[in-house]
């Protein structure tokens, strides 16, 4: 049966390159979808046709030399145009949104990588999000170094970021831990570096968590009966 709550939830994913997010991000829907959840999938940079032009221009290893305001600012434009088009659209219409990277990703890479000020980042983040936040972010964490023999592995050519430093990645690492410790009702970090099967299974559990708590919710305000995934 179809399940629809007033307001959808974005949930979102985050971690290194070769975390493992792209892969999670199908295993994640068809949970969903088994428990009668309308979604949609999307990522960032990107989402919506501006957004990916933007995203071409961001990842292209020919732009090098890039400041981190002028990145900065262009990962908040295209994030304005996704949410325009495709989030608050798919939110507003109650259905789920999963996405492949959000904000968190700024305060990692642009904050912890490149060194711009968070607090520049929260304003930036109030002006083109105004409250909306993720209900739900997993934070897919291991080890520099795995992922990106990961990353490079699939990969034919490197991208703009995926030619940074490993110190690079370890402070990007650094910063998604020191938030996901700050905010433990929102977030909850994945042990990446095991296997497909294992890492399959702690999203899977910790999604039917978060689903029978949404539930639950809806339920106690509007007096209606049982999760969809019981
Ligand atoms: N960025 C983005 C910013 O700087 N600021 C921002 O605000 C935002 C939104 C996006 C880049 O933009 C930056 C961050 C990024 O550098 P992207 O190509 O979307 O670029 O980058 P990623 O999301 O990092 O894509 P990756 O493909 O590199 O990483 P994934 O999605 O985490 O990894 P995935 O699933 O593609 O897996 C990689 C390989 O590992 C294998 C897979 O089969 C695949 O071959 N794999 C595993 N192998 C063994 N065990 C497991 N558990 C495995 N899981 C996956």
């Amino acid at each position: 049966m179809q399940k629809t709550l007033q307001r959808g939830r974005l949930i979102t994913l985050e971690g290194i390159e070769g975390a493992g997010k792209s892969t999670q991000v199908e295993h994640l829907a068809g949970l969903l979808r088994e428990c009668g959840i309308t979604l949609v999938t999307t990522r960032e940079p990107g989402g919506s046709p501006i957004a990916e032009r933007l995203r071409s221009l961001l990842l292209d290893p020919l732009n090098t030399g890039m400041s981190g305001i002028a990145e900065l600012l262009l990962m908040f434009a295209a994030r304005a145009e996704h949410l325009e088009r495709t989030i608050r659209p798919a939110l507003d219409a109650g259905h789920w949104v999963i996405c492949d990277r959000f904000t968190d990703a700024t305060y990692a890479y642009q904050g912890g990588g490149r060194g711009v000020d968070p607090e520049r980042i929260a304003i930036l983040e109030a002006l083109v999000q105004g409250s909306l936040r993720p209900d739900l972010t997993f934070v897919f964490d291991l080890p520099p170094e795995l992922g990106l023999a990961r990353a490079r592995h699939r990969a034919e050519s490197a991208d703009r970021f995926e030619q940074e430093t490993i110190q690079f990645f370890a402070s990007v690492r650094a910063v998604y831990l020191e938030r996901a410790q700050a905010c433990p009702s929102r977030y909850r970090v994945i042990d990446a570096s095991a296997s497909l099967a294992d890492v399959a299974e702690q999203v899977c559990r910790l999604t039917r968590c978060f689903i029978d708590l949404t539930w639950n919710a809806h339920c106690d305000q509007t007096n209606r009966a049982s999760s969809p995934c019981a």
